[in-house]
């Protein structure tokens, strides 16, 4: 027991079924990657001894047949050659806890296929050869501090002092993003885990003192996540991979502790191109030809093409070629493209001209304010509070400024808890063009709030007492 090296797999955040910029077969991506990842594990050797999931295996909690196929066939693989699969819900996983009590989700369903081993609050510890113990705590937003903590009270008499223990959380820790975290690392640290597994954060992200590991997601879902600070999945301005970390550890009986040794994997994914130019044209057609040579000089084919093009001078003036469906015929070969522009001199969008620009002025507002993946979420997020016209309208219907109502009803949004706020129909996605359409005809309510019209559910019987 003392020389032997105990291998395991930490992957996170699939995504499995998102058609991102509502293209079907983007959704093949996502398979394709985790497809890769199975092939690499089965083609280790030595063979990993288990693999933790940090959440996030579906977009959608409803997910389609494919992605469902997708997860069944990866651990149905690992089930057939000994690899044991412990998997924690992530945002994406899991709907409402009120929907959640009622129908379970796709996870339970694999775990009574018993494909995998799903941690949950009702079960969160599992103990293997007298050797090993993982915890983990599925996606809890804010509130996952205070339930960790309980957990742990709960249940720490099942982690033997001695053995690999391991952490396995579906959450933000400080650190990784400017102004917000649910975990702060000193938390963490205190439960004193050999090994802490990180999903929701999509980039390579570690801490290596404390063991706190994020592995990356397998393909990226926002352009945020194109590049990362140690350049594991990017080569120059192009994404090229996903990730995943092979961790080894070995008991050191001397120290009376773990060693551990984690390393980035990478999985080869779609291209994810980023060109940031300034063009130096004063006239449009200069520009328009700098723009055609930018980019027929980058490699577009059926890769995914951003570019960003800084122009001297006001929007008006260059109305004509900055139009992004003007390059469509030179850009067909690509996967999916955006042409984005900045202008030296500002245009003035003020809320006050709202009626000729509001589609463009709300949909930059909400760009800038919010990543892509949570686009869809948070408009959908903004409607349904719009349509109740509760206390949140009336919250924001005394500030005088559309703007700052606007970035208020945002920030609510953004702050408020998923898991008690959102009911099934609203966490449904609607595609983003649909909601922000919802979204500008709702806007003009902001300051003249409605009656609710939610319901009060009657009766929250568990379909499980009926199996
Ligand atoms: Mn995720």
């Amino acid at each position: 027991m003392v020389d032997k090296e105990i291998i395991f797999i930490h992957t996170s955040d699939w995504h499995l079924g998102y058609e991102q910029y509502q293209k079907i077969n983007r959704s093949k991506d996502f398979t394709l990657a985790v497809v890769n990842l199975k092939k690499a594990i089965l083609s280790m050797e030595p063979k990993p001894n288990f693999l933790i999931h940090t959440g996030d295996v579906f977009h959608h909690f409803r997910p389609s047949a494919l992605a469902f196929r997708t997860a069944y066939n990866f651990f149905n693989a690992m089930k057939e050659n000994n690899i044991d699969v412990y998997v924690i819900r992530g945002n994406h996983d899991a709907p409402g806890s009120r929907y959640r009590k009622a129908h379970k989700d796709y996870l339970f369903l694999l775990s009574e296929m018993g494909l995998i081993n799903y941690l949950t609050t009702d079960s969160p510890v599992i103990n293997l050869d007298n050797e090993i113990s993982i915890m983990g705590i599925g996606f809890f937003g804010k509130r996952t501090s205070p339930i960790l903590n309980t957990i742990f009270n709960k249940y720490k008499e099942e982690l033997p002092k001695d053995n690999l223990k391991i952490l396995l959380t579906h959450a933000l820790v400080e650190g990784q993003l400017p102004n917000d975290y649910d975990l702060t690392i000193q938390e963490l640290v205190s439960y004193k885990f050999d090994y802490y597994a990180l999903g929701h954060y999509h980039l390579p992200w570690f801490r290596e003192k404390w063991n706190l590991w994020v592995s990356g997601s397998t393909e990226q879902t926002a352009s945020n996540q194109w590049f990362d600070e140690y350049n594991i999945r990017n080569e120059g301005n192009i994404c090229k991979y996903g990730s995943y970390l092979v961790v080894k550890a070995k008991r050191n009986e001397e120290e009376n502790n773990w060693l551990l040794r984690a390393e980035y994997k990478k999985i080869p994914v779609r291209w994810k191109i980023i060109v940031r130019k300034e063009l130096k044209g004063k006239t449009a057609t200069e520009i328009e030809t700098q723009i055609r040579e930018i980019i027929s000089q980058t490699p577009i084919d059926q890769n995914i093409c951003h570019f960003n093009f800084k122009i001297h001078g006001s929007a008006d003036q260059f109305s004509e070629v900055t139009n992004q469906n003007k390059y469509a015929d030179l850009l067909s070969k690509a996967f999916h493209f955006s042409i984005k522009f900045d202008f030296t001199q500002e245009t003035d969008y003020s809320f006050a001209s709202l009626h000729a620009t509001e589609e463009e002025i709300i949909t930059n507002y909400v760009k800038e304010m919010i990543e892509e993946e949570k686009e869809s979420t948070i408009l959908s997020i903004i409607n349904y509070f719009l349509a109740l016209g509760e206390n949140l309208v009336e919250g924001v219907a005394n500030i005088p400024n559309e703007e700052e109502q606007l970035q208020q009803i945002l920030n609510l949004a953004l702050n408020s808890n998923l898991e008690n706020n959102i009911d099934e129909k609203t966490i449904t996605s609607q595609p983003f063009e649909e909601a922000k359409e919802v979204f500008l005809k709702n806007n003009k309510i902001i300051s003249k709030p409605i009656k609710s019209k939610k319901q009060k559910s009657k009766g929250n019987t568990s379909i499980d007492e009926f199996l």
